[in-house]
């Protein structure tokens, strides 16, 4: 399969970290997000390993752009091999009737609607080349409802359902498919979940052993590295200390 990977929301969290674990197997890689001036610092780090990479400053919610950008990729990297769908936020932890539709459209703009206009865009590729991985990042909020996660939880059900579509859709092209379904992991989720607000934002990870950032990309790098005949349909991971979304043993 083709080295080339493109990672979107590689400027922080599960996606830069990723960047790093499959640098390490040599791969190129396309990665992504809307600042501009971290990407370049993480391409500056990224080829310090000796690894090509391609910064494209995108925000996934702006399908022309995405497009666009997809669609006139210099030849080299027009054969993306890996697709990481992983630029995703959560906007708020309200009651559906204290929400607010801004955080609503940010979410289901950004986790649904931007993961298929990334996807749309990368699949007639890998179908004309008959290979290719795409890894979508879900969540336990995927797979369970809790209590003010309404919409990031809709928005996670929907990556679930639509990686299965997915799976069913590119069956005879030979093109695998992964969701990878983290629990909590420290990254700058919590802080733009809760709008800036970081005393908040420290508080979701006191008194117990989060995840962190490669915790998830070295399970990228498993699922991208098994042989051609295994896919790795659904991993949920989990902190040893939290059993749901909401059952953790904090001491
Ligand atoms: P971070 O906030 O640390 O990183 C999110 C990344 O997504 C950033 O690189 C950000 O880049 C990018 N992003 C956000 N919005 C857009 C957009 N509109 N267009 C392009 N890129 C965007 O969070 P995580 O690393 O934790 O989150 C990564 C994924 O993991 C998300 O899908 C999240 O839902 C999921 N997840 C996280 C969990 C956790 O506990 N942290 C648990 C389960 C799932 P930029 O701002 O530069 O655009
Ligand atoms: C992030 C984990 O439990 O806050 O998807 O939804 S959770």
């Amino acid at each position: 399969m083709s080295k080339i990977a493109l990672i979107t929301g590689a400027t922080a969290g599960i996606g830069e970290a990723t960047a790093f674990a499959l640098a390490e197997d040599g791969f190129s890689l396309i990665i992504t997000g809307r600042r501009e001036a971290r990407l370049l610092q993480l391409k500056n780090k990224l080829e310090q390993r000796n690894v090509r990479v391609l910064p494209l400053c995108l925000d996934v919610r702006d399908e022309a752009k995405v497009n666009h950008l997809l669609g006139t990729l210099p030849e080299e990297w027009q054969e993306i091999g890996i697709l990481v769908n992983n630029a995703g936020l959560a906007a708020g932890l309200s009651s559906l009737q204290e929400g607010d539709s801004d955080d609503w459209n940010r979410m289901i703009d950004t986790n649904v609607k931007g993961l298929l206009y990334v996807t749309r865009a990368v699949i007639p590729g890998m179908v004309a080349r008959g290979e290719g991985q795409i890894i979508n990042i879900g969540s336990i909020a995927g797979k369970e409802v809790y209590p003010n996660g309404n919409v990031y939880c809709a928005t996670k059900h929907a990556v679930d359902a639509l990686t299965k579509g997915m799976r069913i859709d590119l069956l005879p092209h030979g093109i695998k498919v992964t969701q990878i379904c983290p629990g909590a992991v420290e990254t700058e989720f919590s802080l733009v979940r809760f709008h800036g607000d970081a005393a908040r934002a420290e508080k979701v990870y006191e008194g117990f052993e989060n995840l962190i950032a490669s915790d998830i990309a070295e399970c990228i790098r498993f699922v991208v590295t098994r042989p051609p005949h295994v896919n790795i349909n659904d991993m949920v991971v989990m902190p040893t200390a939290q059993a749901t979304a909401t059952c953790f043993h904090k001491t």
